[in-house]
């Protein structure tokens, strides 16, 4: 028994650094394609490969609603929310040094005293001063760190983070924040703690980030996007297969993290207080110092870089595929329907490449006849290495046909697993994990180890 066990450790790992020497960037999938030596000579192997994480506040497009309120027009002067007697806060839209504009929220921060654009005050108590401040990319983006709002103000009352997919038109709640969730909303307080992977998609009310009248010290609202990345890859991110090959198979989560604009709906501002001093409403405001938001361009897995031209973000398509996400093969280069790339097997992926329309028919005939894959594409499995799990088939090394219980590129997962909402019972990812064949368990653990150690490249994920 443990014979065996060695030798394919070894077997694993001779293929593993084999691997590295050819692709030193591995598992980053930052490169979409590079040239090997085969029988033939000098040709191109294809592999799925993805933009790096970015600062993506650069690439946006803010707007402010209502529109007139941002404060100093007419100028204004605000009071202190925890000191009334201090009043000594400005804002003249006309006076650059006492105008907060929206872009304040996105300068470099790090200066003293800080830059932040603010909102008019509460006049109009107890009428609601709602604001929306919209974030807009005109692109799909995945976010792949926490968003981070920084107040200046007090940290709202009540605020809901809504996020769009198709570029406005539709908005869905991300997450809701309340002092008091079951007044504001009607929703249980929870925290991203109580997530857990059959959960994760769940939209929570937090009392995190809203409660405590001592804003000097918390002033940050956030969405966690790491600690849902670590359901999958674990608390310090280090089993990034795991997640990715999650992401993989499992579109709504994927699209959970994918969006293409951002808005922010203030509420009610803070009060520090359970009464509101209608004596002196110049209290009560908001006020936003900073917004982070670290994302990459969604190009499908299909470009390693997305360029900023024309005021709008376009991934530069590889693989003959086209479009702002390469969402669909080049003219004459659709011998075969467009997929996305795909994260597995790790760690190269594979590309799905679109193929030219003349040969497309003829090279998926010699495939199936001759059963050998097609070079454009990267081998998903074999009788060796990557064999086909849980009694799956694999066929001309492009795909495993999977039994009816088992899905995912190696027939890896129970299908339950993949319907998010999962399998059924609490105990359900127990029963997944145990049915999952000792082979794959060794494959994401040194694909983990390798991981951690690629991460010291700046910039994982
Ligand atoms: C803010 O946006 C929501 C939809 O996301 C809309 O219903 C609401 O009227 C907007 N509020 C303002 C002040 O524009
Ligand atoms: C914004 O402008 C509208 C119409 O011009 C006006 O009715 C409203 O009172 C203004 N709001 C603020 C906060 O200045
Ligand atoms: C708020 O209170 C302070 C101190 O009493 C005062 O100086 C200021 O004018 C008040 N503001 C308003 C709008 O009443
Ligand atoms: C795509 O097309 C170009 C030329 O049109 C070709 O050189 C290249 O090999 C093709 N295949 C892929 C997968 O990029
Ligand atoms: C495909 O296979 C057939 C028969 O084996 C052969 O005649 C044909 O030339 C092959 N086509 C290509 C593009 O290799
Ligand atoms: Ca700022």
């Amino acid at each position: 028994m443990r014979f065996p066990l060695v030798l394919t450790l070894q077997a694993l790992w001779a293929s593993v650094c084999q691997t590295m020497q050819h692709y030193p960037a591995w598992g980053h999938y930052d490169v979409c394609k590079s040239q090997v030596y085969t029988d033939e000579g000098l040709t191109w192997d294809y592999m799925a490969c993805q933009p790096e994480a970015m600062d993506m506040t650069k690439y946006l497009k803010v707007t402010v609603d209502p529109p007139n309120i941002t404060c100093g027009d007419p100028p204004e002067t605000y009071c202190a929310l925890e000191n009334p007697y201090m009043c000594n806060n400005e804002c003249d839209a006309e006076n650059e040094d006492l105008a907060h504009p929206p872009e304040l929220m996105f300068d470099f921060e790090g200066r003293n005293p800080t830059t932040f654009w603010q909102s008019s005050s509460w006049k109009k108590y107890p009428k609601a001063l709602l604001v929306n401040i919209t974030l807009s990319w005109s692109k799909t983006i995945e976010l792949t760190d926490d968003i981070v709002v920084t107040f200046e103000s007090g940290r709202p009352e009540q605020m809901v983070l809504e996020k769009s997919l198709d570029y406005g038109k539709t908005w869905q709640p991300y997450q809701f924040y309340a002092t008091d969730c079951l007044d504001a909303f009607t929703m249980d307080a929870k925290t991203v703690q109580d997530l857990t992977q059959h959960t994760l998609l769940d939209i929570i009310c937090t009392e995190e980030y809203s409660r405590g009248y001592v804003w000097k010290y918390d002033k940050t609202v956030r969405f966690e996007i790491k600690d849902r990345f670590a359901l999958f890859a674990g608390p310090r991110l280090h089993n990034m297969a795991s997640l990715y090959g999650q992401l993989d198979t499992t579109k709504n989560l994927r699209d959970f993290f994918t969006i293409t604009d951002l808005r922010v709906r203030l509420l009610r501002p803070a009060t520090g207080a359970t009464m509101v001093d209608e004596n002196n409403l110049s209290r009560y405001f908001y006020a936003i110092s900073d917004i982070k938001v670290q994302g990459r361009c969604k190009c499908n897995l299909h470009a390693n870089s997305c360029v900023f031209d024309k005021e709008t973000l376009n991934c530069e398509c590889e693989h003959n595929t086209t479009g702002p996400d390469c969402g669909r093969c080049k003219r004459n280069y659709q011998g075969r329907t467009w997929s996305a790339g795909s994260y597995l097997p790790i760690p190269k992926g594979t590309a799905n490449t679109c193929i030219p329309n003349s040969i497309g028919p003829v090279i998926r005939q010699n495939v199936s006849s001759l059963g050998v894959a097609n070079r454009n594409q990267a081998r998903v499995c074999d009788n060796e290495l990557l064999r086909c799990q849980n009694g799956g088939v694999c066929l001309n090394n492009l795909r495993c046909q999977c039994t009816a219980a088992f899905t995912g590129l190696l027939c890896e997962k129970p299908r339950c697993e993949s319907e998010l909402g999962g399998c059924g019972g609490p105990d359900s990812g127990q029963a997944a994990l145990s049915s999952t064949p000792l082979s794959t368990l060794l494959l994401l653990l040194l694909g983990s180890t390798l991981l951690r150690e690629a991460s010291y490249r700046p910039a994982l994920l």
